[in-house]
């Protein structure tokens, strides 16, 4: 499709100023993917069973690598080295949802030190806007890593809903750090603008029409199609809308998560 082609390739991914947000968007538009995995698995040997089934699927993995059942440094450098040459062999990014939320002198540290060594591998991190642009300038001097600041989350009763301007207070701080900036992750619409910059919406909290109910510790979830043509989504966080099904059935899943969002991204772009 010609118009696609084109909105692709002329329009979106030239206007973006962070290498790693236009990698990923290469990425979507070749494998035709806006699913990002939530990769929550107990062991890490789980984890990288599920980027090797799903790799093809995906355009991102997000990992909480302190969750991972890793018993040591040597366990870590392992576990990345395996995830990273899955990332190449199914061309996927990873994100490390960290969730920085510290002064710029101490995210560094985090950053950097043993035994996860973050900025080694991961593409892209979380970060919250809480502490205010220091969050991001500490990422200045780092090659290779993007940040994705939390400006409004899921969960029930999040402050970035409740307390106002929190979400616009969480773009403002970003002025300046387009090239380490990739976008945002929100549960709205956070469509922004800037100097004709195009950030990428990461949305969590995305379920199948199967679905009823929260999981009875405040996440909510919302449908595919809501998140991406009503709610803003680029790209569509999933974890237990996969990983609850029995393995033989984890790639027939995320095709119909990958098939539904991505034709809701293309109607969304195309209008
Ligand atoms: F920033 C956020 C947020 O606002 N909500 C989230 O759910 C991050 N998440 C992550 O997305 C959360 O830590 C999980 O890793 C994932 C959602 O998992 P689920 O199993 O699809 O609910």
């Amino acid at each position: 499709n010609l118009k696609l082609d084109n909105l692709f390739k002329k329009k979106l991914i030239p206007r973006m100023t962070c290498t790693a947000s236009k990698k990923l968007l290469r990425i979507m538009y070749k494998k035709k993917t806006n699913l990002c995995l939530a990769a929550d698995l107990q062991n890490w040997t789980e984890v990288l069973e599920v980027a090797r089934t799903l790799g093809p699927h995906i355009c991102l993995l997000r990992t909480h690598i302190d969750t991972y059942n890793l018993e040591n440094y040597y366990q870590v450098v392992e576990f990345r080295k395996h995830l990273k040459d899955l990332a190449t062999k199914f061309d996927f990014m990873i994100m490390e949802d960290r969730k920085f939320a510290d002064i710029g002198s101490t995210v560094q540290r985090q950053l950097t030190s043993k035994p996860f060594e973050i900025a080694q591998w991961a593409d892209m991190v979380t970060v919250h806007g809480l502490p205010g642009p220091g969050v991001l300038q500490c990422f200045e001097g780092l090659e290779n890593i993007a940040v994705v600041v939390i400006a409004e989350m899921s969960s029930t009763g999040n402050l970035g809903r409740k307390v106002s301007d929190y979400k616009h207070e969480c773009l403002k701080i970003t002025d300046g750090y387009d090239k380490i900036v990739a976008g945002f992750v929100s549960h709205s619409k956070i469509r922004v603008d800037r100097k004709d910059t195009f950030f990428l919406q990461f949305t969590p909290g995305v379920a199948l029409n199967d679905y009823t109910g929260g999981d009875g510790l405040g996440q909510q979830y919302v449908y595919v199609d809501d998140a991406i043509l009503d709610r803003g989504a680029d790209v569509i966080i999933v974890g237990r809308g996969i990983l609850k099904h029995g393995n033989e059935n984890w790639r027939e899943v995320a095709e119909e998560f990958q098939r539904n969002g991505w034709s809701a991204l293309v109607q969304k772009l195309m209008n």
